[in-house]
């Protein structure tokens, strides 16, 4: 791929000729945990008000765009991704009306604003689910979800070996009104959270009113969760997950790696090509609507061939590329899923997106310098052996990023990368709140440690989270270097490099450029143009001469022309 062939994709070639690019082909996307991000009410979780207050700090910091995550009623057993009733505010984060302010307020500073939808599973706490449990064996309601009889003489075995993502058997037993065992329920995630039946029409048609309701309020679109995961294969068959890479395996080059990956079937609760029919009807809808409302689907999927299905023309207009997040600090494994991603998804008409951070993966300010595997979900804390270097850390998080946002493309940023946060890799374990953590005993810490409440000013209660100084999560008592007052006139600081790149990448058009590799710097540098700016990042360990060229911003301090390690530089 490199090696004397260059390429040249546009991410803009299939918009319309005449008409500016759709905005989400572009756009810096920023991700608001709201349960940490500003707790107006001090009631130690953030709200919707906290978060219209704070919004002009994020079109101040230049995104496009502002994701949240769910703030519906739930019982919160897994943060608000269990949803009770998807078409109002929990008290936990205020009100519709407080709602409305926000999205307003987004609108007025000229901001975008998508939400998080959970079509996959509700709680259990829904009041679909409740009738389904009431109404018994084999009627119309229990039809909404997945139930199924056990086996074994008894049924006591659940109905297939498939285990929840949180650790455990995907299936809970209920009781029949009069006490005696009944029928099992599948959740692919905890407990609390039963998958609905998308073979069901009624489900279908519940949902095009709840995508309405949000439209019609006037959102720019919508995150839509486990988007991979809606239709499960007929029969529900075991699954036997691969065995482990053998070392042959892990020794193969990443390409290699990477076709041994595609040639897996997926398991039969993912990626189901009957999936794709509903985001068809989705699309459809939202075309109806004026303004191009977008749909970003969230799609675990082995391959970007797979995932570059989600976004074909009458589906998605994004979905989150994981294989990007995924792939480690090393420059050949980086030019090859920046390769294929703009390949794959151009194929289809669709940007390519990039994520590096969000509220279910260690930061990438702790990841980047992690030594060993570290598998997804698992995070890291207290007893963790072997704990990543956090000033090796942080720098790579910051050439990263500056690769990144240099992409063409849309990009998406997790509250707080903008400071340079790092994992909370000491959250104490009585706090934690992740099922994970519960479903495996301990055994998996989970994700809490990116979900810590964010700091905004150094000496205040909580670093200006609340006045209260009490967050659902307790803050690390060396947070106050992180706070956003500290950074904001300090030059060197990460918030400051997140500016200029986002004001640079904006004024130079780069989210609609297209890529260009460049050759001769050697298989662990990253070298390439997109427009008028040419990027390097230096992976290989010892300086690099850098090209004769200005340099406009460079992710941390260069002496002369010589290019340190773990050092990335746009030049012009
Ligand atoms: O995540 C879906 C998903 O497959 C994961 O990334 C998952 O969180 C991870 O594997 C856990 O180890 C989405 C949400 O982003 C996540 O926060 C929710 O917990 C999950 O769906 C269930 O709604």
């Amino acid at each position: 791929m490199t090696g004397g062939t260059s390429i040249e994709l546009t991410q803009s070639e299939a918009a319309a000729p005449s008409a500016a690019p759709e905005w989400w082909r572009s756009a810096v996307i920023y991700q608001v945990y709201p349960r940490s991000f500003a707790d107006a009410d001090g009631d130690r979780v953030g709200d919707l008000r906290g978060i219209a207050a704070r919004l002009p700090v994020l079109s101040e910091l230049g995104v496009d765009a502002v994701w949240l995550s769910p703030f519906y009623t739930s019982p919160q057993r897994d943060a608000g991704y269990d949803v009770a009733d998807y078409r109002n505010v929990d008290p936990l984060f205020g009100t519709l009306d407080d709602f409305d302010v926000l999205l307003a307020e987004a609108h007025r500073l000229g901001l975008r604003l998508i939400i998080d939808l959970v079509p996959n599973h509700t709680s259990s706490d829904h009041p679909w689910f409740r009738a389904a449990l009431a109404a018994g064996e084999g009627s119309e309601a229990r039809d909404t979800y997945i139930f199924r009889d056990g086996k074994g003489d008894n049924g006591d075995q659940p109905p297939n070996n498939w285990n929840s993502v949180f650790g455990g058997s995907a299936w809970t037993r209920v009781n029949r009104p009069d006490g005696s065992p009944g029928q099992w329920y599948l959740h692919l995630f905890d407990t609390s959270q039963p998958d609905l039946n998308w073979r069901n029409a009624w489900v279908r048609q519940q949902f095009l009113d709840i995508l309405r309701f949000w439209l019609d309020r006037g959102v720019d679109g919508f995150r839509i969760d486990v988007a991979h995961g809606l239709i499960k294969a007929p029969g529900l068959p075991d699954y036997s997950p691969p065995r482990e890479e053998s070392t042959m395996e892990q020794a193969a080059s990443t390409n290699e790696r990477r076709l041994n990956q595609r040639r897996r079937a997926a398991p039969p609760y993912w990626d189901q090509d009957a999936v794709h029919e509903i985001y068809r009807q989705w699309h459809a809808l939202l075309s109806r609507y004026d303004g191009e409302r977008a749909l970003c689907g969230e799609a675990w999927v082995a391959s970007l061939k797979r995932l570059a299905r989600y976004v074909r023309p009458n589906e998605m207009q994004q979905t989150f590329n994981f294989s990007y997040l995924q792939t480690p600090w090393s420059a050949p494994a980086l030019r090859a899923v920046i390769h294929e991603s703009l390949e794959e998804f151009s194929a289809v008409g669709a940007p390519s997106t990039w994520v590096l951070s969000n509220h279910d993966v260690v930061r990438h300010a702790t990841r980047l310098a992690l030594n060993w595997n570290n598998p997804h979900g698992d995070g890291i804390g207290p007893d963790t052996p072997n704990k990543p270097d956090p000033v090796l850390g942080l720098r790579r998080a910051r050439a990263a990023t500056t690769l990144m946002l240099a992409l063409p493309g849309s990009s998406y940023l997790y509250q707080g990368e903008e400071l340079g946060l790092p994992e909370d890799m000491e959250l104490p374990n009585s706090a934690r709140e992740d099922p994970t953590w519960f479903r495996t005993d301990g055994a998996r810490y989970g994700r809490d440690g990116c979900r810590v409440p964010i700091p905004w000013q150094a000496d205040a209660p909580a670093y200006g989270f609340n006045t209260t100084g009490a967050s659902w999560l307790p803050q690390p008592v060396d947070w106050a270097r992180f706070a956003r007052d500290r950074q904001q006139g300090d030059p060197h600081s990460t918030l400051s490099l997140y500016r200029r790149l986002l004001a640079e990448r904006a004024s130079r058009a780069l989210g609609n450029g297209s890529l260009e590799w460049l050759d001769g710097f050697g298989d662990d540098v990253i070298a390439m143009r997109n427009g008028s700016v040419t990027v390097i990042a230096n992976m290989s360990g010892k300086a690099l001469e850098l090209p004769a060229g200005q340099i406009l911003i460079a992710s941390d301090a260069v002496a002369g022309t010589q290019l340190p390690p773990d050092t990335a530089v746009w030049l012009s």
